[in-house]
């Protein structure tokens, strides 16, 4: 029997987590960890009562990185055929995934928060990319979306002289988009999660859409991609019950369709 290396449970309406609970390995993540993760995932994604998830771990670490003991035997065919090597069910997601990080957040556990559509840190979070003292280097998206994010001055020095940012600079540098203290992290992260939760699922699906997008495109795709979003919004009974609402001064009934 497979080990349960996650914790899911439901802290308010409409909001999923996923906790990773490997303590004794300050919550390194391998095949299994991960193939349970995104079955979670893709289960609440598919449960229409939920509207937003909350990747976690604990207060220490959200994840100290790929488990090195297990990677130390691995070959690269190995990892080739482990789909722990293929994130991309994370990116296939519809609904917004929160990463709710305190303590360690390091290699694949940096990069699995930067996976996410929005990253809240605890005071104590540390983001770092150390593969390169394992003879290694980022494959989960570290060169990318923490060059994205941070910059390329600032994601050299992460990652050529494991550099590790606080929650400070990773609020500075945009990384995280809010920073609380330990006791209170993970309840501000339900707390937005409720708040995205309880908007219309339509229009929240669409711009969750549009933002990544713009990552990957040039602007004036982009511009053009978002267009085409925003009238899609237009077919929603959501739009039309969202627009009287505001008419009628009372608080709109959303049907999510
Ligand atoms: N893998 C396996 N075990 C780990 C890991 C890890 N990444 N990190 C910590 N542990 C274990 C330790 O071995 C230790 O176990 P034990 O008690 O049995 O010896 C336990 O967790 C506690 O760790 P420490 O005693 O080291 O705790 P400290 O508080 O002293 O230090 C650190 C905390 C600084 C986080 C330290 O544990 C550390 O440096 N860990 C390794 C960090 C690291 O190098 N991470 C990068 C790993 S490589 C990677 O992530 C590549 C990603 C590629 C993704 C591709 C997938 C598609």
């Amino acid at each position: 029997m497979t080990d349960t290396l996650i914790l899911t449970e439901i802290p308010a309406p409409g909001v999923a987590v996923v906790r990773l609970n490997r303590p004794e390995a300050l919550n390194a993540l391998n095949g299994v960890l991960m193939r349970q993760v995104f079955d979670a995932l893709e289960a609440f994604d598919h449960d229409d009562t939920i509207g937003c998830m909350i990747i976690t771990g604990s207060d220490k670490a959200f994840a100290a990185g790929a488990d090195i003991k297990q990677m130390v035997e691995t070959d690269a065919v190995a990892m080739m055929r482990d789909d722990f090597t293929d994130w991309s069910r994370l990116r296939r997601i519809i609904k917004p995934v929160i990463a709710a990080v305190s303590g360690w957040a390091l290699g694949g556990g940096c990069e699995l928060a930067m996976s996410c559509d929005l990253l809240i840190a605890s005071e104590t979070a540390k983001f770092g990319q150390p593969e390169v003292g394992l003879g290694i280097m980022p494959g989960a998206g570290g060169t990318q979306r923490l060059t994205r994010a941070v910059g390329k001055a600032v994601a050299m020095e992460v990652m050529l002289a494991d550099r590790k940012l606080t929650a400070a600079e990773a609020l500075a540098a945009g990384l995280v988009s809010r920073v609380f203290p330990v006791e209170t992290y993970f309840d501000e992260a339900v707390k937005i999660a409720a708040k995205i939760a309880s908007q219309p699922g339509i229009a929240v699906r669409l711009i969750k859409d549009a933002i990544n997008k713009a990552e990957e495109l040039p602007l004036s795709e982009g511009l053009d991609y978002e267009k085409r979003n925003f009238y899609l919004t237009f077919t929603t009974e959501d739009k039309r019950e969202g627009m009287s609402a505001f008419i009628e001064k009372r608080a709109a009934q959303w049907k999510h369709r």
